[in-house]
């Protein structure tokens, strides 16, 4: 379980090397257009404490952030190398006001937080998520709300791996099933596959979930190795002690489990070979 949290989180570690601070509360939850329906609106907003979900008619947009004030606005910026994702917020009248930097920014240059060159986004804060976004980002958004992030900046503290147990147990008996570690391991795969396209201006929100959702028959391919090889006293779930220990043979049964998934994946169309990387992260830890 440790290599696994380890591959997934290394993706943390790779996107941004500090989470400073989480984003300031007025700025979480779900925004959209007023009438706060996504089939209306074409467009929503969803803030955690370090990040956000955006999605439009043509395209889905996920991020892991740091937020910066600046000028009496707050940055939302990733990390240097993905200057395309440049927002700044400010709340006015209860609203959410979005502004983005003219083209060719030369990234020092803030005269178009006062004097206004783009067009602003305005939000409207939406009581509850429409359903549409929650049964698409459910488990993503609470992900993106839990402490998970911030505990694992360090993959290799405890608390890491105990907030991470706290955050796939979700029903609360101390033990993880085989539809915790699945549903845990589809938000991580749709992290990793939303992060994939951030690199990608082809793929369109259509081909992203296209990957997504050819990747979830494999998962419990994945569960199944963690449970043949972890589950020491066949209680058919996991504990915390037992995912808390590092074993050899545990790590080749996962490769060997991943070398398998990899063949399968290449018998499959070309997109589907995107996924091939947030299993190779598992090399790292051989
Ligand atoms: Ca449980
Ligand atoms: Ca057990």
């Amino acid at each position: 379980m440790r290599i696994i949290i380890l591959a997934f989180f290394s993706f943390f570690v790779i996107t941004s090397n500090v989470f400073s601070d989480q984003i300031p509360s007025k700025y979480q939850g779900y925004w959209s257009g007023k009438s706060c329906k996504f089939s209306i609106e074409q467009y929503a907003l969803f803030v955690g404490t370090n990040g956000y979900i955006y999605e439009d008619d043509s395209q889905v947009e996920f991020n892991f952030v740091f937020p910066k004030n600046i000028e009496g606005w707050t940055a939302f910026q990733t990390n240097d190398n993905e200057p395309q994702f440049n927002y700044f917020y400010r709340i006015d009248k209860d609203q959410l006001v979005e502004r983005y930097p003219p083209e060719n920014w030369d990234r020092n240059d803030y005269s178009f937080l006062k004097n206004q060159q783009t067009q602003d986004t305005i939000y409207y804060k939406c009581e509850s998520n429409d359903p549409l976004i929650e049964s698409k980002y459910g488990e993503l958004l609470s992900l993106l709300n839990s402490s998970v992030i911030q505990s694992c900046r360090n993959p290799e503290q405890d608390k890491c791996l105990q907030d991470l147990f706290r955050f796939l147990d979700v029903n609360k008996d101390k033990r993880l099933h085989r539809a915790e570690l699945n549903r845990g391991l589809r938000s991580l795969t749709l992290v990793s596959v939303l992060l994939g396209q951030n690199a990608n201006d082809d793929l369109d929100k259509t081909t992203t979930f296209g990957v997504y959702i050819a990747i979830v028959p494999f998962l419990p391919l994945i569960t199944q190795t963690l449970m043949a090889n972890i589950d020491y006293d066949g209680s058919n779930s996991l504990s915390i002690n037992e995912i808390s220990q590092d074993r050899k043979d545990l790590f080749s049964a996962i490769l060997l489990a991943k070398d398998g998934v990899i063949e399968d994946i290449r018998s499959l169309p070309g997109i589907l070979q995107n996924f091939a990387p947030l299993l190779q992260g598992l090399d790292n830890f051989n």
